[in-house]
């Protein structure tokens, strides 16, 4: 019988079938001997034992896979950041959408908690989001106070997995309980002292939304690129680079001390965000770094 991994909880895994039935089930001992760490997300092959309980007996190629949050076979990334509460940052958002972009997953930028904006914060928060929308990207508005934005996001769950991600205290929760309340997700508030949330999610899951399947995840305090995230791949992560690598002098041209270069032209004249160049040769820094030390 085939199913997929919803969630994991103390050793074992809870698998949906095809007929949308719920089955615990343990992995198989000589399947763990062989290194396969079974994910949320992962598609299965299962002996159902008839009793609600089975036996993971393989694992299916995945298409994907994210080390953080720990997922599989995504189709979509609803990347969440809060404008305020913690507070919004460009380079931990450009950071996020390299870790997508090199999985090659479909990225939703999703702004949170709009309505602690006051007049002045909601200007230079609609110049990011036009920045971000300039290069390609969706970018979706929302407040749970006032429910903007969660039509929007419920639109977009149909026929796909998703995954909703993002620091602690961000709102992922609170959103997901916004598109239906009947979920009843617990939600955590931000520690006045540190700024941010409590790592109120504790665990990755799989839940049957709209049409699709949606996984809240445990929120992260930092991003680290992945080890196997190379220097040369970086300039493939950013869209607006990749429009302009063919007319730059050099063939392989990193964009960063090449003559001729015209990405570099395109930030000189504005047509790039500074923040985006600037984020961009920072993480080639720290990638290069990393290089060196191992
Ligand atoms: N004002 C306001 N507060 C919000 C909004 N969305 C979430 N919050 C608050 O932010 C806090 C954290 O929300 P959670 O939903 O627990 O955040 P999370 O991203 O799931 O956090 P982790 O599970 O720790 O990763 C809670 O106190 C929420 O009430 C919003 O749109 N507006
Ligand atoms: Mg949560
Ligand atoms: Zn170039």
């Amino acid at each position: 019988m085939k199913g997929t991994i919803i969630r994991l909880q103390g050793g074992f895994y809870d698998v949906m079938t095809e007929t949308k039935q719920e089955i615990r089930c343990r992995a198989r001992g000589n399947f763990r001997n062989r290194n396969i760490s079974p994910v949320v997300g992962d598609d299965v092959e299962i002996q159902d034992q008839k009793d609600g309980t089975g036996y993971i007996l393989a694992v299916d190629e995945r298409s994907n896979h994210l080390v953080r949050p720990p997922i599989a076979n995504i189709d979509q990334a609803f990347l969440l950041f809060s404008v305020k509460e913690p507070a919004f940052s460009y380079h931990l958002l450009d950071r996020f959408l390299v870790l997508i972009e090199s999985k090659q997953i479909h990225p939703i930028i999703v702004l949170t908690k709009m309505d602690l904006l006051n007049e002045d914060e909601m200007e230079a928060i609609e110049q990011a989001a036009s920045l971000y929308r300039s290069i390609g990207y969706d970018v979706i508005e929302t407040s749970t106070e006032k429910g903007s934005g969660v039509e929007a996001i419920r639109d977009l769950f149909e026929a796909k997995t998703s995954v909703f991600a993002g620091q602690t205290g961000v709102g992922k929760s609170s959103l997901l309980n916004a598109v239906a309340p009947e979920l009843e997700l617990a939600t955590g508030k931000i520690s006045k002292s540190l700024g941010r949330g409590k790592h109120t999610t504790r665990h990755v899951t799989l839940i049957q939304l709209g049409g699709g399947l949606v996984a809240d995840t445990p929120g992260f305090s930092s991003l680290e690129f992945p080890q196997e995230l190379e220097a040369e791949e970086l300039r493939w992560c950013f869209p607006e680079f990749v429009e302009r690598h063919d007319d730059c002098k050099f063939r392989g041209c990193a964009h960063v001390n090449e003559p001729g270069c015209a990405v570099k032209a395109a930030v000189e004249s504005g047509e790039i965000a500074s923040t985006r160049y600037d984020n961009y040769v920072t993480f080639m820094e720290e990638i290069n770094d990393r290089q060196r030390r191992y």
